[in-house]
């Protein structure tokens, strides 16, 4: 009976063709390592008994290695090791860069979960389905403190930050059930923060993404989002609202209380959740709240794409931004 836990192998399974990659360069290292630890080691001991004094009038001569020798003990572990650096920065740029043909997911870290938005707008928790054969490209932010993103057999791991972007790709080649940890301690469940990704037969795949619940477009999630902030009781239009209503507001201008304008885009919309009062809307008190913190990246572009539907009819578009 072994010692150690099934469910953390000391040698996670390899499921990613850059896995074997890493897997390749470390063994190799190691050995490496290994080979001439033993090697100095040994001959320690061995000149240690060999050259050893064995009466107490014996005093040691100085020894000049011939240059041959000196050449050969470093040039030797020269070549060796500039080949490491180089495979290894081979591997490590084809783990850091994703094909471009890679499917963008979105993932949001938030004490204690992981969040996920397929492009089809399938959203999960602390589970990831994807198709295996398929690129994946995660890009990733956190809702307060770093979290770190890391499935063991896929043998890649990123840092997930509050207020940026960064991102991770895999693709996986074996279907299963992977485990996924955050690796960043964030505080007291931060064990807990964990899930599984799904790797599915793209067919699989297809047919998850259609049952359970039903495709919601970003559009629909910014509109339930719009709710749920309770958007909606201020910048609905009613002759009692206390904001500006945002019907057909996009792509049109706008005038501030300090008379100068602005021309409603993807920014201006950003700025007015994130910095309401920036720039107050002339005839309109500084009422609302900062939203700083309340929606992370991800929600904002939910909002923003609600708001522009909300303009669809009137021909208005994006300016470019
Ligand atoms: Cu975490």
């Amino acid at each position: 009976m072994s010692i150690w836990p099934e469910q953390f192998p000391l040698f996670p399974d390899r499921a990613t063709a850059i896995a074997r990659d890493i897997d390749a360069i470390y063994f190799f290292g190691l050995g490496v390592a290994t080979v001439f630890s033993l090697l100095i080691a040994g001959l320690i001991v061995f000149f240690a008994v060999r050259y050893r004094r064995t009466s107490p009038d014996e005093v040691g001569q100085r020894e000049q290695a011939p240059a041959w020798l000196e050449l050969v003990w470093s040039i030797i572990p020269l070549g060796i090791l500039l080949f490491m650096f180089a495979w290894g920065a081979q591997v490590f740029f084809d783990a850091r860069r994703a094909p471009a043909d890679a499917v963008e997911y979105y993932v949001t870290g938030k004490q204690w979960m992981w969040k996920f938005q397929h492009p089809s707008g399938n959203r999960e928790i602390n589970e990831l389905h994807v198709p295996v054969g398929v690129p994946i490209k995660l890009i990733m932010t956190s809702e307060d403190v770093i979290h770190s993103f890391w499935v063991p057999e896929f043998r890649v791991k990123m840092d997930v930050l509050p207020g940026r972007y960064t991102d991770l790709w895999f693709e996986v080649d074996k279907v299963g059930v992977y485990r996924l940890f955050c690796n960043e301690y964030c505080g007291v469940e931060h064990s807990l923060m964990g899930g599984r990704v799904i790797a599915m037969e793209p067919a699989d795949y297809e047919e998850w993404l259609g049952s359970g619940q039903p495709q919601t477009t970003l559009t629909k999630s910014g509109e339930q989002l719009f709710e749920e902030k309770t958007c909606n009781t201020c910048h609905l239009g009613r002759s009692f609202a206390l904001g500006p209503s945002l019907n057909d507001i996009f792509g049109t201008e706008v005038t501030f209380a300090d008379g100068s304008t602005a021309i409603v885009d993807e920014n201006y919309l950003r700025e007015s959740i994130l910095d309401p009062r920036a720039r107050l809307v002339q005839g309109y008190q500084a009422l609302m709240p900062t939203f700083q913190g309340q929606v992370d990246e991800e929600e904002l572009v939910l909002l923003i794409d609600y708001i522009k539907s909300l303009s669809e009819g009137t021909g208005a578009s994006s300016t470019g931004n």
